[in-house]
């Protein structure tokens, strides 16, 4: 069996481990900043891109490589390229794909300094975004221009949760000549692969499920051809903000164990879910996995499983909310997702407080959602804990 073959939970395991020497079955960490060249001609050879190698790990290191093999054949993509956050890896591929004077057409759901990295970074450079509710195709056709390059989706949206069709998504871009860039971070390839779907570029913040075990800041560009890749490995060279071997390592462990931690992640979080819509303190609760998700038609056509997050806001708006956070004590009170343990956040104060009230507003941010992040332990004592911190509200 070839290992395209394969089905994903042993590509999981078995992507990008290729035959070393001595045979370990899993690849070494190459700590080193630099590789020796065999002669003076071979260095010039390597730099001239007439022979293939390593020259210095901040162009490529085959650690790094491993783990963005293994990535790209997870997404089904071509290549990939390991960036040093999910951050870093959004910039990297926005500043490859844009130049002055081109438009992008952006979901409002989007991770807060994403937004932020579009409204006072890159519109510097005369770039200019509108922000469109993305569930709702006619604007996304409405906001596009003559100069749109990119079509940028994040789906689900955090935190909303906002869920918008990638094959519609990418119709639309592709007839008015832009590429169509997707972050995956919140389903993972497991749950959601978009280059199946006619997207471009998929971005991850390999910080949450991916790596999984929140001991790591790390990003990756997945891109479909060669062209591409090769634009965006040159651009991510300049602007240098690669991923490091070590990390690298520990996020290629994590994918191992990716698609179980999927599977978790979404049938603990269907019942949380549950859990809430059905609790008199609960206003509302936004989840893909639940029939009340304004898409959930949308979301079942395209991800094989709800994954791990949830929004929601009690009856009491933000004080309600406050009370809940500050007495849960399974739950950790922390940003960030994706990992083993069950976090919970405040969006509005935390993760999207640099987006401001007004693009929360029109974003569907309101001051009393809180998000859940639903961690791998039993969900039984998931649900207890937020059961008897919601009795203090
Ligand atoms: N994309 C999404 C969907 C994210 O949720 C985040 C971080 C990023 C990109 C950026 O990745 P980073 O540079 O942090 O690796 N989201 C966070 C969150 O919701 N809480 O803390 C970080």
């Amino acid at each position: 069996m070839t290992k395209k073959e394969m089905g994903i939970s042993s590509k999981c395991v078995h992507a990008g481990i290729d035959n070393y020497e001595f045979g370990p079955v899993v690849p070494p960490i190459y700590q080193t900043s630099t590789f020796k060249f065999e002669s003076a001609e071979h260095g010039a050879k390597l730099f001239a891109g007439k022979e293939a190698g390593y020259i210095y790990t901040r162009m490529l290191n085959p650690t790094i490589e491993a783990m963005e093999n293994a990535v790209a054949a997870l997404e089904g993509g071509y290549k990939a390229l390991g960036c040093g956050s999910g951050m870093a890896a959004i910039n990297t591929a926005l500043t490859a794909l844009l130049s002055a004077g081109d438009h992008v057409v952006c979901s409002k759901a989007v991770y807060g300094p994403t937004s932020t990295l579009l409204n006072t970074v890159l519109n510097r450079f005369n770039i200019e975004t509108t922000f469109v509710n993305a569930s709702d195709i006619k604007q996304v056709q409405e906001a596009m221009k003559p100069n749109t390059k990119v079509v940028y989706i994040e789906t689900p949206g955090n935190p909303t949760l906002e869920i918008a069709d990638l094959e519609e998504v990418s119709k639309i871009a592709h007839k008015g000549g832009a590429k169509v860039v997707v972050d995956n971070t919140f389903m993972s390839p497991i749950l959601q692969r978009p280059i199946e779907l006619g997207v471009d570029v998929v971005v991850h913040s390999m910080t949450k499920f991916l790596n999984g075990h929140a001991d790591v800041v790390a990003g990756i560009i997945i891109v479909k051809d060669d062209e591409s890749y090769l634009s965006m490995r040159k651009v991510l060279n300049q602007l240098g903000g690669v991923i490091d071997p070590f990390n690298s390592f520990l996020v290629h462990r994590g994918l191992k164990t990716l698609a179980l931690r999927m599977e978790r992640h979404s049938e603990s979080a269907m019942k949380v879910a549950e859990f809430l819509e059905n609790h008199p303190k609960v206003d509302w609760v936004r989840f893909p996995g639940l029939k009340s998700h304004p898409q959930y038609e949308i979301g079942i056509k395209q991800h094989s499983a709800p994954g791990g997050m949830i929004s929601f806001e009690l009856k009491g708006g933000y004080e309600a909310g406050e009370k809940l956070m500050n007495s849960v004590e399974l739950c950790a009170l922390a940003v960030s997702l994706g990992g083993v343990e069950t976090l919970i956040q405040h969006p509005a104060s935390m993760t999207h407080a640099s987006m401001g009230k007004e693009a929360r507003e029109s974003a569907s941010i309101t001051d009393g959602l809180v998000r859940l992040s639903v961690g791998i332990e039993d969900v039984d004592d998931i649900i207890k804990d937020i059961e008897d911190a919601l009795k203090t509200v």
